[in-house]
């Protein structure tokens, strides 16, 4: 079929609006027609080339919701209708990964999906007759996609797709950072540093959690109005703070953080946050993806000492379980999506997002289709 979609033909170029041909779904795969998705900043880095597994051309997008139009042979667990997010971190719940309890990150499709290809070693989509690539196994920046059945969760029809799709990204990502990863405690300190649309979510997944103290750490002043009504107590921009950012910081925190998290890709940032977290028992998550080559440091000291460095991909969600759920919450007032995002625009707008991004303007933009 016809398709509407922003190919990545080039790093470091717009994205660019063109009619690609989509072939319908194989074995275990199925045709889902995108309604809305979110734009994030992985889609810029990628785009920007500082990307090491950055492939083109290829079709960008990994924060979608749609409706499933069509399914492929051995598909058993969806069916035409179904509202579904696509997740690129599938759960197929039979890998070692999917088994053991301490990781979401299902690895049954990863080589293939890293490659940009489905799991038979070819791309559904093409251009000229040339195949172009898909993105997180989801390349949401299309009208209708190609996903494998293990890669999407099967959402509540009376959720909005506009809003949701946050959810297969932004959403999950900050909240279950909070939830998943760290189980942060009632009555925590903690210091966020980085409140874009990931920063955001890991505040409101604080105050979900019962944090006492939520510091939150930016360079742009702008980001303090909506951090405080998703519930950060303390704002600090470091461009104000007179010395070293790291003593200031344990010292507001008094003896440092209980928890910390790093929403930015900044490996300079990734050392502040660690060694800002308490002396013994201080745990710092890395949320933020860095550039290609680009390496983190610190005195192995700040370890012995009893601080934890640890990571978090996709919140530490298993996406065909907890999406659903996390979809619940948005649905019974619990978390807010919507004052997040900032910007709606048409696929033809798509550029725009990303401008808005690199100006520090928008939150999120979701493209409506
Ligand atoms: P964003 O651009 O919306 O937000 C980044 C924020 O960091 C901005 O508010 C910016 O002003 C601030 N900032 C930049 N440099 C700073 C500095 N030196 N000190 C303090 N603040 C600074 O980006 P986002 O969409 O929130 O994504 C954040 C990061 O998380 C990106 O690296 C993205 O690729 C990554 N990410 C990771 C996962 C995952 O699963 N691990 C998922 C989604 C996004
Ligand atoms: N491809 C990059 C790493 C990109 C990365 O870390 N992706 C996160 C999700 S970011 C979503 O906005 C992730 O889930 N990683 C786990 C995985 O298996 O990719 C690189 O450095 O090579
Ligand atoms: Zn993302």
């Amino acid at each position: 079929m016809k398709v509407k979609a922003a190919v990545a033909h080039q790093a470091g170029k717009p994205l660019t609006i063109e009619t690609v041909d989509l072939e319908g779904p194989r074995f275990g795969e199925v045709l889902v027609e995108i309604k809305a998705t979110g734009v994030c900043h992985t889609d810029e880095f990628t785009l920007s080339g500082a990307d090491p597994e950055g492939l083109f051309p290829a079709i960008l997008g990994h924060e979608g919701a749609g409706v499933v139009v069509d399914v492929g042979p051995g598909v058993t667990t969806l069916k035409k209708g179904d509202h579904v997010i696509p997740l690129y971190t599938p759960e197929c719940r039979q890998c070692e990964y999917c088994l053991n309890p301490k990781t979401n990150l299902c690895q049954a499709i990863r080589s293939t999906q890293g490659q940009g290809l489905m799991p038979d070693g070819s791309s559904r989509f093409s251009l000229d007759g040339k195949p172009v690539l898909h993105y997180m196994g989801t390349s949401t920046f299309a009208q209708y996609t190609v996903v494998p059945e293990i890669a999407l969760a099967k959402i509540r029809e009376d959720a909005p797709f506009d809003k949701v799709c946050y959810i297969g990204c932004g959403v999950t990502t900050g909240i279950g950072a909070v939830i998943f990863t760290a189980k942060v405690e009632v009555g925590s300190k903690a210091v966020v540093f980085g409140l874009g649309g990931i920063g955001l979510n890991v505040i409101q997944g604080l105050r979900l959690a019962g944090a006492d103290m939520i510091v939150g750490v930016d360079l742009n002043p702008a980001r303090e109005a909506m951090a405080r009504k998703f519930g950060m107590t303390h704002f600090v921009n470091p461009s104000e703070v007179e010395g070293d950012l790291v003593p200031y910081l344990v010292s507001l925190t008094k003896g440092g953080a209980d928890y910390t998290f790093e929403c930015i890709g900044n490996v300079k940032v990734m050392r502040q946050a660690l060694e800002c977290a308490h002396k013994g028992w201080g745990t710092s998550v890395i949320i933020g993806v860095a550039p290609a080559g680009a390496e983190i440091s610190t005195r192995p000291f700040q370890l012995v000492t009893g601080r934890n460095w640890r990571g978090s991909a996709f919140g530490g969600a298993r996406g065909r379980t907890d999406v659903p759920k996390i979809v619940d919450w948005y649905m019974e007032g619990k978390i807010d999506i919507d004052s997040l995002i900032t910007h709606t625009m048409p696929l033809e707008k798509i550029n725009d997002a990303f401008d808005l991004m690199h100006r520090g303007e928008s939150i999120r933009s979701v493209v409506v289709y």
